[in-house]
């Protein structure tokens, strides 16, 4: 409960900022995606890891003006860059949608705002949502992700391969990529190999982008490279960085 207070007590006070991790083009080594992710560092409690408090905004609803608050930052921080021509070479900056943001009855007109606040192009905004996310309530996504597909914006499976998606219904989501759950990219050298190629095949006959998170090691970049995959985003290429260092490595095109 005391950390409940604190994440309410924080948001407002301007105590929540985002890093963003680069999704590298192998061949090129530059970067083509970002992906922005929250962090709190808490006067009283350290740095808190998102993985404490975004379940626990995600239960107690504070996930919805959490989100929202991501999602202006990062179109904030896009359109900045794109202003002083840094995003020439980038495709898009992810943004993940939890569970409770997709049933939020106002989540459409919130994106909408943010994009006409901000003058951020919707082509240069994903979405992500999780694979599990998506099957736990199938028909009302598949229209929120038809209306996010007709404003213009791009949308990614995440964590893909550890829900339990019918392929039927990946044919009729309005999609552009896969992220290849890092799970499996980690242990390309067991069975998880073998699903990652799966992932990569399907994604390049379905005509979908697709991304390998997770990658720590020269291996697994080179295994999934091999099998068609061109871009990563791991700790082998980058960790998630502060703006200001991703400013710099925009500037030196990498
Ligand atoms: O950032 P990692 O670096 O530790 O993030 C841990 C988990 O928290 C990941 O599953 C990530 O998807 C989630 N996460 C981080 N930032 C956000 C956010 O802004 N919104 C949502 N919904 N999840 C986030
Ligand atoms: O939204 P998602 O769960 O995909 O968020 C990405 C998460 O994956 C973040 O927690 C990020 O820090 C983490 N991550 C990204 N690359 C790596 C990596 O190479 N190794 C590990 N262990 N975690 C990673
Ligand atoms: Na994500
Ligand atoms: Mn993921």
């Amino acid at each position: 409960m005391r950390m409940e207070a604190e994440l309410r007590r924080a948001l407002q006070a301007g105590e929540l900022h985002l890093h963003y991790q680069p999704q590298v083009d192998v061949a090129t080594r530059r970067i083509v995606g970002l992906e922005a992710l929250a962090r709190w560092d808490c006067p009283g409690l350290g740095a808190v890891p998102p993985s404490e408090f975004i379940p626990l905004a995600e239960e107690s609803g504070m996930i919805v003006p959490l989100g929202r608050w991501v999602l202006e930052a990062a179109c904030r921080q896009a359109a900045a860059w794109r202003a002083a021509g840094l995003l020439a070479g980038v495709d898009h900056i992810a943004v993940n949608l939890s569970a409770r943001q997709t049933k939020d009855e106002g989540l459409m007109d919130e994106i909408r705002r943010v994009l006409a606040a901000t003058g951020l192009p919707p082509q240069l905004l994903e979405l992500e949502i999780t694979e599990g996310v998506l099957m736990e309530n199938v028909h009302a996504n598949i229209a929120l992700l038809h209306q996010i597909q007709q404003a213009g914006i791009h949308l990614s499976i995440d964590d893909f391969g550890t829900g339990y998606s019918s392929l039927s219904y990946l044919k009729r989501f309005p999609i552009d990529q896969l992220k290849i759950d890092r799970s499996f990219v980690q242990d390309c050298e067991g069975q998880g190999g073998a699903i990652a190629l799966a992932v990569i095949a399907l994604a390049r006959s379905l005509g979908l982008r697709v991304v390998a998170e997770g990658a720590e090691t020269a291996a697994q970049v080179e295994f999934v490279a091999r099998a068609g995959c061109a871009v990563v985003q791991g700790f082998y290429f980058a960790r998630p960085l502060p703006a200001g260092e991703i400013t710099l490595l925009l500037q030196r095109g990498r």
